[in-house]
């Protein structure tokens, strides 16, 4: 498998992006230190997706910065994406693993403890821990673990695990000592008035707090 480092995963929508290109916000996440892109798009016609996913590629191949592709199993397969990112009610791990083969990075959220005690039966890359905070994001979350629920998840995982919900600047520290292994963001780059700035202070927050974990 690929090796990969969970410390400031981007998740994708552009939506979110204050009228400016999907790749210009990308592009400017990974100069200021983004280890991980996640394309999420919901609303993307296929073919939208996958030509949006093939421009990220070219981005972030030269950067060694792995493109994860969420849900859809058919485009991660059609760019050849490092990798697969699937939900609770999305295709079982085991079909996606089988597709995919090993040498593909799948990540899986879980939103509760019994999921991640579940996930623990499966040889999954990483955890996505799910959703840590509310947020205006994404609304059709399961219940906020809070960090006291990341403490338990990380805890308990056998798996590298990251962060999602309400992840910004003034809580990223909390999330590392938690447990977590990294902090996954939207809106804290995707909406942020200078995208590269906003991922190099939350990177600098990401490596401070693990060197003093
Ligand atoms: N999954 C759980 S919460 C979330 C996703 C995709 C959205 C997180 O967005 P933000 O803006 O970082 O709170
Ligand atoms: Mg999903």
């Amino acid at each position: 498998m690929l090796s990969f480092d969970l410390s400031l995963y981007l998740v994708t929508d552009r939506s979110l992006s204050l009228g400016r290109p999907l790749e210009t916000v990308v592009e400017e996440a990974v100069k200021g230190g983004v280890t991980m892109v996640q394309l999420r798009e919901k609303d993307a016609s296929t073919q939208d997706f996958y030509n949006m996913a093939m421009r990220l590629k070219s981005i972030l191949k030269p950067c060694n910065v792995p493109l994860i592709i969420n849900d859809r199993l058919d485009i991660a397969l059609a760019c050849d994406a490092e990798g697969l990112h699937i939900g609770q009610k999305d295709m079982p791990y085991t079909v996606a693993r089988k597709l995919l083969g090993k040498d593909k990075i799948i990540g899986l959220s879980v939103e509760s403890v019994e999921d991640a005690i579940e996930a623990n039966n499966l040889d999954v890359d990483y955890i996505g821990i799910s959703p840590v905070f509310s947020t205006l994001t994404k609304t059709d979350t399961a219940t906020a673990l809070g960090l006291e629920g990341i403490r338990e998840i990380t805890r308990i995982s056998g798996h590298p695990g990251v962060g999602i919900g309400g992840i910004n600047q003034t809580n990223a520290q909390d999330i590392i000592q938690a447990g977590a292994n990294g902090i996954s963001v939207v809106s804290a780059i995707m909406s942020a008035p200078d995208p590269r700035q906003s991922a190099r202070q939350l990177k600098e927050i990401v490596n401070r707090s693990k060197n003093t974990k």
